[in-house]
């Protein structure tokens, strides 16, 4: 079944095992204002209490993924309404989604839209995507991420670049710089992202999330408490049903059937 909300549409059962939520907001190009953040939120919340469902794609529309933050709602707004709005907390609720969440992106992603598809743990982009931070151009500059996970994924002299002058790189660059996992033609993203997602969500979703909070742990702590994470996490596989079953099926030569237990 599929329900909606204003500014976007979730399918729970868009593949078997992997939701779509879809920005759908398209006049404004997706621009990300509140309420749309807020749906995005809440939709994830109840795809990760669902059972049936694995993996989650974020996508927007073939023209524009987000092109940012909604400039016409924040014009006016003063440093205090930005702080007692404290958006971030729902962006921060985003970011702490344990089930595996792919970006597909095609055209604009910019400002808030680049840094909502860099907050996903992968991404699919069309050759038409452009990844950008013009916030600059508009006298301001990233507040959700951007100046962070740009850096890590390009290095210091491409991010400060991309950051200082809004200028976008290219579906390609992004590519090449390992922002993005790979780049397809324009009709062809949504099913790459679902394609991928499949594969993901045939894995014990158990170890999914503790190899996912693994990863990202690699951003956040120096190498020596990563790997004592890290350890922690593998041991914690042996805990499930799906490690005895995901052993006895390679034995057995069968494929595994995990139940997330
Ligand atoms: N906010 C509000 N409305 C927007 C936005 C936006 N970010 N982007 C596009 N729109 C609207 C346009 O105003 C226009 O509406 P209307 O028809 O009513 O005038 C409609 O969408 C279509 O846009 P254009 O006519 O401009 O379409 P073009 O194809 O000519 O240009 C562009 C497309 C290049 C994407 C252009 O619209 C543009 O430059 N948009 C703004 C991009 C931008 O600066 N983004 C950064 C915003 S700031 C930000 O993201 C801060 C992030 C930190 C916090 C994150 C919290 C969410």
């Amino acid at each position: 079944f599929s329900h909606y909300m204003e500014f976007i549409t979730v399918t729970p059962a868009a593949r078997p095992r992997v939701a779509l939520i879809q920005l759908n907001r398209p006049k404004e190009l997706n621009a990300l204002n509140l309420q749309l953040m807020q749906e995005v939120a809440a939709a994830l919340k109840e795809l990760c209490a669902d059972d049936s469902v694995r993996v989650i794609v974020l996508t927007g529309s073939e023209r524009a993924f987000a092109a940012g933050a909604d400039i016409k709602q924040m014009a006016g707004r003063t440093a205090i309404d930005m702080l007692t709005i404290d958006q971030f907390s729902t962006w921060d609720q985003i970011r702490k989604t344990h089930k595996p969440l792919i970006a597909a992106v095609s055209g604009f992603a910019l400002g808030g839209g680049c840094e909502l598809a860099m907050t996903c743990d992968m991404i699919v982009a069309s050759e038409t995507a452009q990844f950008g931070q013009p916030e600059i151009r508009i006298g301001t500059m990233p507040g959700a991420g951007g100046t962070q996970r740009l850096t890590r994924a390009l290095g210091k002299a491409r991010a400060m670049e991309m950051v200082l002058t809004g200028q976008p790189i290219s579906a390609l660059e992004a590519e090449r710089h390992g922002l993005v996992n790979r780049v397809v033609p324009v009709g062809q993203y949504l099913e790459e992202a679902f394609r991928l997602a499949a594969s993901i969500a045939q894995m014990s979703p158990v170890a999914a999330r503790l190899a996912k909070e693994s990863v990202n742990r690699a951003f956040e702590t120096h190498l020596d408490e990563g790997l004592h994470f890290e350890r922690k996490n593998f041991y914690m596989t042996f805990a499930s049903e799906d490690q005895k079953e995901g052993m006895a099926a390679f034995v057995e030569k069968r494929p595994a059937d995990f139940k997330g237990r």
